[in-house]
């Protein structure tokens, strides 16, 4: 196969979103020939190859077309975008798919005590952010005119040297704001990871393959939330056990040999299964529960 039918990924070589992004594509079915240290990793079972980068280097490969695909933050696309508008470029990086990774918020935060009474209550103070173009187009959306004071990091520290009065900061448990007594107040982007793609055309096996990635991701996200889940059930009880059952469409419904009253019930739930959702079913008659992870899904 020559090398223009493989696919180009570019991947964070060292940081939050690389382990659950090489986990996302072994689960899609990619073994890679070398470590994540090296600077590519190439796809011995597809054809596919994995270029390790700085997240914030994503989106340009994608938009460059260096490579065709590039996992990253919404936080890193959108900022981008914003950047390259900026200078009168219009971001042409297609969003493919959101990913259930990667998680977080980019939010407004103030010292500790200090009362909010709103966006409009940051007119004329500093913000210290590594996000300036998502906090002015944020700040502009609401009519408020404050300083951004953009730096390169360490912005959870800059209301303690004096340096600004609020941050706008990536959060996810909210433990390092609360380390340095700093408060959410307004959340400006929900962010997550996203698979973008180039926005130049593909080749046939190119996109052949972009497409079947793609299936795969939604197997793999879908069955990573569901359950099989078996149990017994009097007759009687199937319209209230149905109704308590997590996100399943049409269960099937067996009977049990020798007990004309009693049903065997088993359904995909496509949410997690709880412990309280299987201590409803037990008190509505179900019995022999069992919950088991499901492995691979496609519709
Ligand atoms: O070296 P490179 O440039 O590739 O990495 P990086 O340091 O820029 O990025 P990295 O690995 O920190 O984050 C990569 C991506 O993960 C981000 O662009 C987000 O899309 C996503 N993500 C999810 C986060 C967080 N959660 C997160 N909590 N990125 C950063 N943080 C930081 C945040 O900036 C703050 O310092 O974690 C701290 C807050 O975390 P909590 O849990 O204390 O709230
Ligand atoms: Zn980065």
């Amino acid at each position: 196969m020559d090398r223009d039918s493989r696919l180009k990924l570019a991947v964070q070589k060292s940081g939050r979103l690389t382990d659950p992004s090489l986990d996302l594509l072994a689960r899609c079915g990619l073994k890679l020939a070398r470590g994540k240290d090296q600077l590519v990793g190439y796809g011995e079972n597809l054809p596919l190859d994995v270029l390790f980068v700085r997240d914030d280097d994503i989106p340009d490969l994608v938009q460059e077309d260096v490579c065709d695909l590039g996992l990253v933050g919404l936080n890193v696309i959108e900022e981008k975008r914003l950047a390259l508008a900026a200078r009168g470029i219009e971001a042409s990086f297609e969003t493919l798919r959101l990913l259930d990774f990667g998680r977080c918020r980019l939010s407004i935060a103030i010292p500790e005590g200090q009362s909010w009474s709103g966006v409009s209550a940051l007119a004329g103070r500093r913000i210290a952010t590594t996000y300036p173009h998502l906090l002015g187009q944020f700040l502009a959306r609401h009519g408020v005119r404050a300083d951004i004071v953009t730096l390169s990091g360490a912005v959870e520290i800059a209301p303690r040297l004096g340096r600004a009065d609020a941050i706008c900061d990536l959060v996810s448990t909210g433990s390092t704001l609360a380390a340095n007594h700093l408060e959410e107040v307004q959340t400006v982007l929900e962010s997550h990871a996203v698979l973008i793609r180039t926005p130049v055309a593909l080749g046939a096996v190119k996109s052949d393959w972009v497409e079947r990635l793609l299936m795969r991701i939604e197997g793999v996200q879908q069955v990573r939330e569901s359950k099989y889940i078996m149990l017994h059930a009097p007759r009687a009880a199937l319209p209230e056990i149905r109704r308590l059952l997590p996100g399943s469409e049409s269960p099937t419904i067996i009977p049990l040999e020798g007990h004309p009253d009693k049903v065997a019930i088993h359904a995909v739930c496509r949410e997690n299964v709880f412990w309280e959702t299987l201590e409803g079913l037990k008190r509505a008659g179900a019995s022999a529960l069992l919950v088991l992870p499901v492995e691979k899904m496609l519709a």
